[in-house]
């Protein structure tokens, strides 16, 4: 008998992860740390359904026509980071690899959009 499979699933797995001094319990800080990560998590969760979407031709990337579907570009209009801001390797595709590590695209947007209101 070993205990490999001993990992814990479900919610215990997630108090066990936000309880990162394993102390048994959630402090205020230990909670709200792992609400924010849940939150980005959920966020995270989206924009990778919006790229399933938006990526019609499952090449596992976003060309240019299929970014400006993304539906924060078309909110954004003219205002929208082009492509190019998030496309690192410059090769004119966004893979979803690109956009998680750039991580604020939706954030990006509202910004650029509060400069062009204000
Ligand atoms: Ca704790
Ligand atoms: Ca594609």
């Amino acid at each position: 008998m070993t205990s490999a499979s001993s990992q814990a699933s479900g919610p215990n797995a997630l108090f066990t992860q936000w309880d990162t001094n394993h102390d048994g319990t959630l402090s205020p800080a230990e909670f709200s740390a792992g609400w924010e990560k849940l939150q980005s998590d959920a966020a995270l969760h989206r924009l990778h359904d919006q790229f399933v979407a938006l990526d019609t031709d499952r090449s596992g990337s976003l060309d240019a026509a299929e970014y400006a579907h993304l539906a924060l570009v078309k909110h954004a209009g003219a205002s929208a980071p082009p492509m190019s801001a998030f496309d690192t390797d410059k090769n004119q595709r966004l893979d979803f690899e690109g956009i998680r590590q750039r991580g604020e695209l939706s954030a990006t947007a509202r910004t650029e959009q509060h400069k062009r209101t204000g």
